[in-house]
């Protein structure tokens, strides 16, 4: 099947209220573990890829992989994605590449400044059916005990947020709530600031996605350890917090760090069990095995099984 925008996808999940993962991939194994997981759960599924996995892979790479792989699986949606687009330079080359989506990261500017970029991206990306995200604030964990006002100066402003998706006109937007990027999101218990993703919902009424929404599962955490990995205090968003965040409105569920931990800690574990392989197929087959079941355990939390 032809790769299709997100929006597409997000707009059956927004109106039915589950959420389909984005899964960032650099490489063939990830990105065939991702179908096969896809494939085996009906699931429709968002490849996302960053500036760095175009730049690791190419951009062309990255999107002829993608499309024989849906060409293997005519059945499944599958959107491709540019994660974290922090320019227009990044997201021409997305689009020029043939991805079908895009991410303009300009969070980290003024509230202004990100919503004069992000007009720019739709009315580039709109008429060519591309589907524009943007973001709110910052991916940063908050503490419990910190101030309302140094909160508020992380965390997303859902009045903002209404009148950004107005002027915008974006299809999807990621609030920031309290989670962040890589193994290591909070210092005590997940927290997710739950009062604001409801009021963000409500006054923007489109699909939402959560970023640094990584689970770190303590299987895979524990084989990276047994294996001479370190990750020490190593911590994600658990389940049941997921299935909270999607119960209030968030539809994709960016996933990256669980993928890296399932491959990584797997080819850990084969290259101190079978000290004298060499063939990289006896050592990535399994790890990408690990992914496949990784993401079909997601997409079961996620709710998008059995969405085909
Ligand atoms: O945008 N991404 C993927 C890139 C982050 C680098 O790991 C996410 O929001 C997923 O975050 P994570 O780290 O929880 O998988
Ligand atoms: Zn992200």
């Amino acid at each position: 099947m032809a790769l299709i925008s997100a929006k597409e996808i997000l707009d059956d999940a927004h109106k039915h209220r589950y959420a389909v993962g984005a899964f960032n991939v650099n490489n063939m194994e990830f990105l065939q573990a991702v179908f096969m997981a896809a494939d085996s759960e009906k699931s429709p599924i968002i490849i996302a890829a960053s500036e760095g996995a175009m730049k690791y892979a190419g951009a062309d790479m990255l999107v002829a992989m993608t499309k024989t792989l849906s060409n293997n699986y005519p059945k499944i949606p599958v959107a491709l994605h540019l994660d974290h687009g922090t320019n227009l330079n990044a997201i021409l080359l997305a689009i020029r590449s043939g991805f079908t989506s895009v991410m303009i990261d300009a969070s980290h500017f003024t509230y202004e400044e990100n919503l004069k970029i992000t007009k720019q991206v739709v009315s580039i990306c709109h008429p060519l059916g591309i589907s524009v995200e943007a973001e709110l604030g910052r991916l940063k964990g908050v503490e419990d005990n910190i101030s309302v006002a140094e909160r508020d100066a992380v965390l997303v402003n859902p009045e903002n947020a209404k009148d950004f998706v107005v002027s915008s006109g974006i299809d999807f937007l990621a609030p920031a709530i309290g989670t962040s990027h890589g193994a290591f999101k909070f210092k005590g218990e997940a927290k997710l600031d739950f009062e604001r993703l409801k009021k963000v919902k409500k006054l923007t009424g489109i699909p939402l996605v959560l970023h640094g929404a990584s689970s770190v599962p303590l299987a895979a955490a524990q084989k990276f350890e047994k294996f001479g990995g370190n990750l020490k205090g190593a911590k994600g968003v658990p389940f049941d917090v997921l299935k909270e965040a999607i119960s209030y409105g968030i539809n994709k569920v960016n996933t990256d760090t669980d993928l890296r931990i399932a491959f990584i800690s797997k080819v850990r574990e084969s290259i101190v069990n079978d000290k004298s392989q060499i063939d990289p197929r006896k050592i990535f087959g399994p790890a990408k095995g690990y992914i496949v079941e990784t993401v079909r355990e997601r997409m079961n939390v996620l709710g998008s099984s059995g969405r085909v």
